[in-house]
């Protein structure tokens, strides 16, 4: 991971928006923009000082070994405060006559208000500034992506061999992280969602003890954690045979789908983009049961920029990754939704997903 690059990029971007000094307390930000890897749990006691002059890593004797041996040879600089970090920050940064400093505006309300009360200089908050800067990926960003999303084909290929009456769903959600764990994983990137018969018209439906049956749709959403980057993938299939009710919403769905990764490309608006897809399914009289927007971006996090929606009005950028995911939700009937990852290129797009997606009837 090129850091060296990640941090003169922020840095330009600090002066383009006159930020004095920075501070990163997300923790994807933090991984992203030290490029520290299997330091910080997402619970870890770590805020990141960016100034034109300083790169510094603030952590607790916790994280101390692990963060100082990952940045040697790098441009951080490790801190270990003896009391609370954020005592120390504020007393760094009057020592050193910072004047302005930036936090994200995801800080802690209760942080946001110590370093106010604290610091001597003015205080402000920005949103989504290195979350900006994430979007486009580099080539070993997206290698990654990638090899979380052919795991999570082969954890597909694999619940599906295994899927028949009587499982619950949480069974089958156990299957699909059990496998992802054992091939590589180093965690499901968020809760399998395994929706069956009329729990598969909630979009983002737990996993309940139900049992799956005859003539249930069963939509299952997963995604592998691989080298701390993500993937999303949905398929639905049907137990037995599918009714022609059920044929037609899969179809539908299906075409939105790849009318969606057929628009996909540099330069187009996630509003667009969104449109592309949603177009399909009004002219098929669904335009009411696809309620959610078509997707989202993929990377350290499951859920980050750019918007694939209403709004996302700002043009893609290629090296940006993607879900295209369309779905039709029927309460009491059931739903569809198949999710394909993408990588947004100049002029279309790379798919990530390989599972098929013709109906499969199980
Ligand atoms: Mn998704």
């Amino acid at each position: 991971m090129n850091t060296d690059a990640r941090i003169a990029a922020l840095r330009r971007r600090m002066i383009e928006g006159d930020l004095q000094s920075f501070l990163v307390t997300s923790i994807p930000n933090i991984r992203y923009i030290t490029g520290l890897e299997n330091v910080f749990d997402d619970g870890a006691n770590v805020v990141c000082l960016v100034t034109a002059e300083v790169a510094r890593v603030y952590t607790d004797s916790r994280y101390s070994e692990a963060a100082e041996e990952a940045a040697s040879g790098t441009g951080w600089v490790v801190k270990l405060p003896m009391e609370d970090l954020y005592v120390d920050l504020c007393s760094e940064l009057d020592d050193e006559k910072v004047d302005r400093l930036t936090m994200e505006a995801s800080v802690p309300y209760g942080r946001f208000r110590f370093v106010a009360e604290q610091f001597r200089g003015r205080v402000e908050v920005i949103e989504d500034f290195i979350e900006h800067q994430r979007q486009v990926k580099e080539t070993a960003e997206i290698e990654r992506i990638a090899a979380a999303a052919e795991l999570t084909d082969r954890a597909m290929e694999r619940v599906l061999s295994v899927l028949e009456p009587g499982l619950s769903e949480v069974e089958i959600g156990l299957e699909v992280e059990c496998f992802m764990r054992k091939n590589g994983a180093e965690e499901v990137a968020f809760a399998p969602i395994v929706a069956s018969g009329p729990n598969s018209s909630r979009p983002h439906a737990g996993l309940t003890d139900r049992v799956v049956g005859p003539g249930d749709f069963v939509t299952i959403d997963i995604g592998a954690r691989v080298g701390g980057y993500c993937a999303d993938m949905t398929r639905t299939v049907v137990i037995g045979a599918a009714n022609d009710r059920q044929r037609a919403v899969y179809e539908a769905v299906r075409e939105a789908n790849e009318a969606g990764i057929a628009a996909a490309r540099a330069g187009i608006s996630g509003v667009e983009l969104d449109l592309a897809a949603r177009e399909v399914l009004r002219e098929k009289g669904f335009a009411e049961q696809f309620t959610h927007g078509l997707g989202h971006g993929v990377g350290l996090n499951v859920h980050e920029l750019p918007h694939v929606s209403v709004r996302g009005r700002d043009p893609i950028r290629a090296g940006s990754v993607v879900t295209i995911e369309p779905g039709v939700y029927v309460p009491g009937f059931g739903g569809v939704r198949i999710e394909d990852l993408i990588v947004i290129e100049d002029g279309g797009c790379t798919v990530l997903s390989k599972s098929p997606k013709r109906l499969i009837e199980l």
